[in-house]
């Protein structure tokens, strides 16, 4: 049974008065790699919690959604602060599944430091180096958590060599895991520390320092050598390399201060091992942490200018008396407590009951319009996964919530109202699988479109559309996962009950042929009548022609004023289609005679007769139909690209182009017919095993095959 009464804390949440006394680490890596169950144990091991939580009853501190108790793994970015060795570590735990991705970019982006974690049992698979791949772009320094050593499966040396492979030569462990036991009684028993040759026995209740087994150095020396040499290349001191060639005894408080820097500057990943669910390697990584990860002073600011576009350059820095500067990364809606904002800070102090300046620019097609505001700050909370603890101010570097901020979305910048800043918001990928909506019960329809506009607002990477051709409520997600805590929400937190229905593709008709047609409305039984004739001629016309209206009557058989409502009307009939409710597009309609009464006729008479005669003149002929097809550009490993070229043909596409993308990656250039790619996003994903991505924008509508148009509902008949 899932104890929801919240993390069982002990004391006060950390505080930092100073940007050096603060690290922010995101924990990243595929899900299942063990982020959360370590955030859990390092809350745990710095007295930050009294007891540890678990992933599969719910009680952890990061998992305490409800779609996270059910789903048994994280979809969203929450935030643990542990106090470490004196610094202020603030964990950003994100969820490992492809479609949270919205929420890893948000926990980098407020990150100054990464901890990757990979599973000693799982590995790397292509996932994890997609994942590492999001990293590296955005150059964040990372070192590597390997998690689960204490399974009777974990293969700590084979992993790091995976990583070294996949991640490069930059991985080095700092740390080497001692296992005992055979066949299912194989575990950890205790770690090396490679720098300072301490090691620490973990076969008792607690971590003891002792004699190392004495097989162990002949292990560790390489590996001693190799990091060792990894941090000194990297070192500003050149004289280092030389004495330790020459053999001299390196002081270990240098080499880990040069460890430091050398993740800093990007290219070196130290290893650690651990055990979170026995505490193997959680005192370790709570003592690295603060030091092998740089302090956000230490890291450049993202991009800022003044609200008008002026770059503002290096004045800016991560100063508690700067100017302020900081960004929202996430907002959520909670029914009792309201909107809380999770907040970045990086320049000046933040302070509860303040007005500050709130600018939105750039993510208008998501459903933020820009914005610039004046608003009032609320309480200031330090979180602790769903809870908060009030807190007086936040300083340059810190992380926190924010109560009551009504106008700030994610991606907004917050600053001084007499010096409005902004930065561009970070990139977040394109929802690419669509899921039409519909309210369970009529009276909820008008909350829906509201519940899910504001859904949308706090989720970047959900877009809603009323598609204006099919006139349905597509919810665009990033997949079924997505789309589920998007149900959820929509339910628990708007209290709307949503069905969901199949995407309708926008098909349309056309003419296939020239035909020729008739509106005849006469109608004259008593009182005021109703008189229009018309002939009109149709000719098929190429894609994206959509009606052109050609006016023949000679000797004014139809007058003047009438020859526009023939147009209306002839409109009107193509707007809902001629057989199957599709629109009907791209064709010449050539109006060339008719007749009127000087009595009867009327604009509405001749709208009518304009109607019927394209109804007549698609009786005399085979309509067509066409269907959207998109361009589509599928970025994937090069050894999974035959499948999905293979597959990309499967669904009537046809490949336009390849290329190499860098990084042993393809980009495929292709045509697709939307009908064929709706789930797309789904089907991908397991096709190139999560390591392919893509892109789809319409391009143009093409006639569809005739045994599809059949299936979807058009009784083509040849006259
Ligand atoms: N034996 C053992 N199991 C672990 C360890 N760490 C995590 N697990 C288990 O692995 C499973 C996944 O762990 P999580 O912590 O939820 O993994 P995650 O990386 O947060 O996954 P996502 O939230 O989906 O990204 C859970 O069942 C954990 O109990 C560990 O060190 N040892
Ligand atoms: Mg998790």
């Amino acid at each position: 049974m899932a104890d929801k009464s919240g993390p069982a804390t002990a004391g006060r949440a950390p505080r930092a008065d100073h940007p050096a006394k603060i690290r922010n680490v995101v924990l990243v890596g595929p899900s299942g790699a063990g982020k959360t169950t370590l955030v859990e144990a390092l809350l745990h091991a710095s007295g930050a919690t009294t007891r540890m939580g678990r992933v599969e009853e719910g009680t952890t501190v990061s998992d305490h959604d409800d779609v996270e108790i059910r789903q048994k793994r994280s979809v969203n970015l929450t935030v643990a602060p542990v106090s470490a060795g004196g610094v202020k570590v603030n964990l950003l735990d994100t969820p490992g599944y492809a479609d949270f991705v919205g929420d890893l970019r948000a926990g980098l982006r407020a990150a100054d430091a990464a901890l990757f974690v990979v599973s000693a049992v799982d590995g790397v698979d292509g996932r994890t180096r997609l994942l590492w791949r999001e990293c590296a772009a955005i150059g964040i320094p990372r070192a590597v958590a390997v998690t689960r050593i204490d399974h009777h499966r974990a293969d700590f040396d084979g992993v790091v060599e995976q990583c070294r492979a996949a991640f490069g030569d930059g991985v080095q462990p700092a740390y080497l895991p001692v296992f005992t036991g055979e066949g299912d009684n194989r575990t950890v028993a205790g770690l090396l520390g490679l720098i300072s040759r301490r090691y620490h026995d973990y076969t008792g209740p607690e971590r003891v320092e002792a004699a190392p087994p004495e097989d162990v150095w002949e292990r560790a020396a390489p590996l001693r050598d190799a990091l060792i040499e990894g941090v000194i290349q990297e070192s500003e001191d050149e004289t280092l390399m030389d004495r330790y060639m020459e053999g001299a005894d390196l002081d270990p408080a240098m080499l880990i201060a040069d460890l430091e820097a050398a993740v800093a500057r990007g290219g070196f990943h130290p290893v650690l091992a651990v055990s979170a669910t026995r505490g193997v390697g959680v005192p370790e990584l709570l003592e690295e942490l603060p030091r092998a990860t740089p302090s956000p002073a230490e890291r450049p600011l993202p991009d800022v200018t003044t609200v008008n576009d002026r770059p503002v350059g290096r004045e800016l820095t991560c100063d508690p008396d700067g100017p302020l500067l900081a960004e929202v990364v996430k907002t959520v809606s909670d029914p009792y407590v309201g909107r809380v904002s999770l907040v970045r800070v990086f320049s000046g102090t933040l302070r509860p009951d303040t007005v500050v300046h709130v600018c939105g620019h750039g993510l208008a097609e998501r459903g933020h319009a820009d914005h610039d505001v004046d608003e009032r700050v609320g309480a200031l909370l330090a979180p602790l996964g769903k809870h908060g603890e009030p807190v007086g101010e936040v300083v340059a570097g810190d992380v926190c919530a924010v109560a009551k901020l009504t106008r700030a979305e994610t991606g907004d910048t917050l600053s001084d109202k007499d010096r409005p800043l902004r930065m561009p918001p970070w990139t977040f990928p394109d929802p690419l699988l669509p899921v039409a909506l519909r309210a369970a019960t009529r009276s909820d329809e008008d909350k829906l479109a509201q519940a899910v506009a504001r859904l949308a607002a706090e989720d970047v990477t959900l877009r809603v559309e009323v598609n204006p051709e099919t006139h349905q409520l597509v919810l665009w997600c990033m997949g079924e996962a997505h789309l589920d805590v998007a149900l959820h929400r929509l339910a628990a937190r708007h209290g709307v009950e949503v069905a969901t229905e199949e995407v309708r593709v926008p098909l349309r008709e056309t003419f296939a042929a020239p035909a020729e047609g008739m509106g005849r409305n006469v109608k004259q039984s008593g009182g005021h009548g109703e008189y229009g004739i018309c002939r009109i001629q149709v000719e098929p016309l190429p894609s994206g022609s959509g009606l052109e209206f050609v006016d023949r009557i000679v000797g004014g058989v139809v007058p003047r004023q009438f020859i526009p409502s023939v147009e209306k009307g002839v409109r009107a009939q193509m707007e809902s289609g001629v057989r199957t409710g599709h629109p009907l597009v791209d064709i010449r309609v050539t109006l060339y005679d008719g007749k009127a009464h000087s009595v009867d006729s009327s604009d509405m008479a001749f709208q009518k007769a304009g109607r019927l005669a394209l109804k007549d003149a698609a009786d005399h002929c085979r309509i067509a139909m066409l269907e959207p097809v998109d361009e589509v550009g599928v970025l994937v490993d090069e050894e999974y690209m035959g499948a999905v070229m293979s597959d990309l043909s499967a669904r009537r596409g046809r490949v336009v182009a390849t290329e190499m993308a860098g990084d042993g990656r393809t980009l495929i250039r292709a045509e697709v017919p939307q009908l064929e790619i709706t789930r797309y996003a789904v089907d991908l994903r397991s096709l190139a095993h999560g390591t392919g991505t893509f892109s789809r924008s319409y391009l143009r509508h093409e006639p569809l095959p005739a045994h599809l148009a059949e299936r979807y509902g058009a009784a083509l008949s040849e006259a």
